[in-house]
C-alpha cells in the first residue's frame, strides 16, 4: 500500500535488512532480516507505535552501537524528533524525544554521520529562497544544537537534496539535484563542522526532468 520502506542493518550482523513503516493510526514498524540471500520474516513487528500519521521516518545508528535505529520527524509547528533504539530484535522506546525543535514546517530532514564520530546525526534542508542547511549532532542519547547552520545556500527552491559520503573520508556530505532541463548535481563536502562549497558541480546531466534521484529525499 502506502507504507514507507527503508533499509538498515537493524541486527548489526553486517547485512542490510529491510523495514517498513505503516504510519497512520496503526504506526507499526515491521522488519525482515537479511539472510544473505533473502529477507526472512513476514509481519515481524519491531515497534507498534512509531512514525504516527504523516510523520517522516528515518534510519540511522544514532547511538553508534553498530545496530541501526529509527527516528521520526513530526515536522510542522511542533518539529519534534523521536528515536527508538534497536535491541537487535526490536526497537525500544516510545516518545523518547531526541530533539524538540528540528525540521520545522515542511523542511526536508535526513540522516548521516556528518562529523564522522560513528554516531548518525540529523540534517534539515529549508530549500526555497533561503536554502539553509541545519545539523544537530548525536550525543548518543539526544541530538544537540538548534539553528546550527552548516550551509547557507544549498538545495535552492524545489531542488532535491540528499546525503552520502561522496568523498569517502567517513564524514557524510550533502548533494542536491536540480533535475529539469539543467539536470545538475552539486555536492558540498563535510569538514566535520560545516558543509563547504557552493555551486561545486559533480555532474552536469544526471536525473533529468522529473526522474527520481538517489540518495534524494523524496518527501
Ligand atoms: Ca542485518
Ligand atoms: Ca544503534
Ligand atoms: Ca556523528
Ligand atoms: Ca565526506
Amino acid at each position: 500500500g502506502t507504507e514507507v520502506p527503508a533499509v538498515g542493518d537493524f541486527n548489526g550482523d553486517g547485512k542490510d535488512d529491510i523495514a517498513t513503516f505503516t504510519r497512520g493510526a496503526a504506526a507499526d514498524v515491521y522488519v525482515a532480516l537479511s539472510t544473505g540471500s533473502s529477507f526472512s520474516g513476514t509481519g515481524w513487528k519491531w515497534h507498534d507505535f512509531f512514525a504516527v500519521g504523516t510523520e517522516v521516518p528515518a534510519v540511522g545508528d544514532f547511538n553508534g552501537d553498530g545496530k541501526d535505529d529509527i527516528a521520526t520527524f513530526t515536522r510542522g509547528a511542533t518539529a519534534d524528533v523521536y528515536v527508538a533504539l534497536s535491541t537487535g530484535s526490536s526497537f525500544s522506546g516510545t516518545g523518547v524525544k531526541w530533539h524538540d525543535y528540528f525540521a520545522v514546517g515542511s523542511e526536508l530532514p535526513s540522516v548521516g554521520d556528518f562529523n564522522g564520530d560513528g554516531r548518525d546525526d540529523i540534517v534539515t534542508f529549508t530549500r526555497g529562497p533561503a536554502a539553509d542547511v541545519y545539523v544537530a549532532l548525536s550525543r548518543g542519547s539526544y541530538f544537540a544544537g538548534t539553528g546550527v547552520k552548516w550551509h547557507d545556500f544549498f538545495a535552492v527552491g524545489a531542488e532535491i537534496p540528499g546525503t552520502g559520503d561522496f568523498t569517502g573520508d567517513g564524514r557524510t556530505d550533502i548533494a542536491t539535484f536540480t533535475r529539469g532541463a539543467a539536470a545538475d548535481v552539486y555536492v558540498a563536502r563535510s569538514t566535520g563542522r560545516r558543509f563547504v562549497g557552493t555551486g561545486v558541480k559533480w555532474h552536469d546531466f544526471f536525473a533529468v526532468g522529473a526522474e527520481i534521484p538517489q540518495p534524494g529525499i523524496l518527501w
